[in-house]
């Protein structure tokens, strides 16, 4: 080709890109680039949730929309992720709402002692009462999906048989789970699961009160040989988007995520259920792990120091103008409707 003719092909090209007439590259001038934050390390289950949402969006949207996930409060700390995706800091952010429970306080009903059976049934649930109820908690954002974790139990360095070896232990917890630790008498010491790994190795807590996946994700199991079952309450979180971002996409990737919903709730219930029991066994074949179970005499004991957390929740709901009788009705009709595990 001559000097001349090249130049003109260029020239041509150029009109060509620059009007959108390809069309893949039009696609690439409409990528859509999201920053997801996340508090924990990656291997751990909100982190892994993470990552299946997003490939199920960039799946579902054929590559239009892109996810850079931020893993480990790289992004956006335990406590900051609420109002840094209001802010704007990153364009969506996952957190768990026993770090900040007043704020949280209607959906923070989900972690009262109501012997919610699994994450499957508490992400339904967790996900129905906060449809129903719309609290205003929520007012600033596009929720995006709720789950929660498998019931919490307890992890401990020295065994744990009874309320008696129980009372006056450091042991961490937040929210929910931190006010059951207090009624059976543990000292309990509120951090997110983010510091706990630290507080572990310098001895600052003896244990925790948490879904037992964290043995195997966290390697917990190395430092904590006994496992006490009490199943008794799970963790609420929430997946929430900067309003601005969420108003700012086309209709229809906001319909692929709007599907997602109920759909991601219920995959990473799933996922949480069938995970803990696999982080048990190998806790047990790794590190022989003693799983402890309370006799049916014992668990009475445990049981009845639970009953005035409901009631006190009952109370400051009504304070606040709630309709708190309804909401702890509606979640028990809600559980059995869910069923069992
Ligand atoms: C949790 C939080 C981060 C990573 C793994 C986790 N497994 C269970 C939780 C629940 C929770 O928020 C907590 O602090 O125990």
């Amino acid at each position: 080709m001559s000097r001349p003719k090249v130049l003109y092909v260029l020239a041509a090209c150029t009109l060509l890109l620059s009007t959108g007439f390809f069309p893949v590259q039009d696609a690439a001038a409409d990528t859509i680039q999201l920053r997801y934050a996340n508090f924990p390390p990656a291997p751990t289950f909100p982190c892994v949730q993470m990552e299946r949402w997003k490939a199920e969006v960039e799946k579902r949207t054929n590559g239009q929309v892109r996810i850079q996930t931020f893993p480990g409060g790289t992004l956006l700390d335990a406590k900051d992720m609420m109002d840094g995706v209001i802010a704007g800091q990153a364009d969506i952010g996952c957190f768990s709402m026993a770090y900040q429970p007043g704020r949280f306080f209607l959906t923070n009903a989900l972690s009262l002692p109501l012997d919610i059976p699994s994450a499957k049934v508490g992400s339904l649930v967790l996900w129905d009462i906060y449809q129903a109820y719309q609290p205003e908690s929520f007012a600033k954002v596009k929720v995006l999906t709720m789950f929660t974790t498998a019931p919490a139990n307890i992890m401990s360095k020295t065994p744990v048989r009874t309320l008696a070896g129980l009372r006056g232990l450091d042991l961490r917890a937040s929210g929910g789970a931190a006010q059951i630790l207090k009624a059976w008498g543990a000292n309990q010491v509120g951090m997110p699961m983010s510091d706990t790994p630290e507080a572990l190795q310098k001895g600052v807590v003896q244990g925790l009160f948490s879904s037992l996946e964290v043995m195997k994700d966290l390697k917990f199991a190395e430092i904590c040989r006994y496992v006490t079952m009490t199943d008794t309450v799970i963790y609420p979180f929430a997946v929430v988007m900067n309003l601005d971002a969420w108003n700012g996409l086309p209709e229809s990737v906001r319909n692929v995520m709007d599907d997602l919903r109920v759909e991601q709730a219920q995959w990473t219930g799933e996922y949480m259920d069938q995970h803990v029991e696999a982080a048990l066994k190998w806790s047990k074949a790794e590190h022989g792990v003693e799983v402890i179970r309370l006799s049916s005499e014992e668990k009475v004991r445990w049981d009845a120091l639970l009953t005035p957390i409901i009631d006190k929740w009952i109370e400051e709901a009504k304070a606040k103008g709630l309709p708190a009788e309804a909401i702890i009705k509606d979640i028990r009709t809600r559980l059995a409707v869910r069923g069992g595990r």
